[in-house]
C-alpha cells in the first residue's frame, strides 16, 4: 500500500515488455476505475507525461548515431523524467483524491536498466534518492515471452532504439520483472500471452478482488 498519499486516491500502474498489450489494458482499467469511482483517472505515461518529461522521452526513444546514449545517461534520463512526473502530476493528483493510472513507472527502470543493462546498484540508489519510498498501490505486470512481445510490436510498426536491443537484453529484463513481482504483493502477474479477451478477463478478476 502506498503510505505517501494521505487521500483516497490510488495509483495503479500497468507494466510489461513491449507488445505485452499495455495499451488495451490501460483502456480497460481506465473504464473500470471510472465506473468504480465515478471519475476518470489521471492517465500518465513513462517516460513522459509532462512537457519536460516528454522531451526526455524523445531523447531515450531515438537512436543518436553520432552521440550514442550511454547506459548511465539513459538511466538518469528515465529518473529525471519520472521525478518531474511524480512531483508535478502524480502526487498533486493523489493529494486531490484523484486516482492515477500509469503506463509504466519505477518497475520499468528496475527491470530494463537494473536487469537489462546490469545497472542495479545505480538504479537502486537513484530510485531511493528520488522516490523516497513512493510507490504504486497496485501494479499489473503483463508477462510475455520477449520473442512474442517483439513480434507483436513489430507488426504494429518500426521498432525504436530500445526495441532494437538483442533478445538477451529482454530476457534479463523479463527475469527482473518476475523477480520483483515475486517479492512484492502489490505487483500482480497477468499472463499476457493469452488472447486479449482472456488477458482482460484476468485483469478484471484482479481488480474485483480489491477491497478499496
Ligand atoms: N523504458 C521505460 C525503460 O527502459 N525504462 C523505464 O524506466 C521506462 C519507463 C517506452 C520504452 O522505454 C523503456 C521501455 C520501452 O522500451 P513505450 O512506447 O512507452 O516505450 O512502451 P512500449 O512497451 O514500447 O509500448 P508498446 O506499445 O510496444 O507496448 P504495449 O503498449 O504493451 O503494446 P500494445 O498494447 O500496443 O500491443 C502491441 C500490439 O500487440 C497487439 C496489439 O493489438 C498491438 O498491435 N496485442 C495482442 N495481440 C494478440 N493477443 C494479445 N493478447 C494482444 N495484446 C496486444
Amino acid at each position: 500500500m502506498n503510505t505517501n498519499t494521505p487521500s483516497n486516491g490510488k495509483f495503479i500502474v500497468i507494466e510489461g515488455l513491449e507488445g505485452a498489450g499495455k495499451s488495451s489494458a490501460i483502456a480497460l482499467v481506465r473504464d473500470f476505475i471510472e465506473k468504480h469511482t465515478g471519475k476518470a483517472p489521471v492517465c500518465t505515461r513513462e517516460p513522459g507525461g509532462t512537457p519536460l518529461a516528454e522531451q526526455m522521452r524523445d531523447l531515450v526513444k531515438v537512436a543518436h548515431e553520432s552521440d550514442p546514449l550511454c547506459d548511465e545517461a539513459e538511466c538518469l534520463l528515465f529518473y529525471a523524467a519520472r521525478a518531474q512526473l511524480v512531483a508535478n502530476v502524480i502526487k498533486p493528483a493523489l493529494a486531490k483524491g484523484d486516482w492515477v493510472l500509469g503506463d509504466r513507472h519505477n518497475l520499468s527502470s528496475l527491470a530494463y536498466q537494473g536487469g537489462g543493462r546490469g545497472l542495479m546498484p545505480l538504479v537502486s540508489a537513484i530510485s531511493d534518492a528520488t522516490l523516497k519510498g513512493f510507490k504504486p498501490d497496485l501494479t499489473l505486470y503483463l508477462d510475455i515471452e520477449p520473442k512474442l512481445g517483439l513480434e507483436r510490436a513489430a507488426r504494429r510498426g518500426e521498432l525504436d532504439r530500445i526495441e532494437n536491443q538483442e533478445i538477451a537484453f529482454f530476457n534479463r529484463t523479463r527475469a527482473t520483472f518476475l523477480e520483483f513481482a515475486g517479492a512484492d504483493d502489490s505487483i500482480k502477474i497477468v499472463d499476457a500471452s493469452q488472447t486479449m479477451a482472456e488477458v482482460h478477463k484476468d485483469i478484471i478478476a484482479l481488480l474485483q478482488e480489491l477491497s478499496w
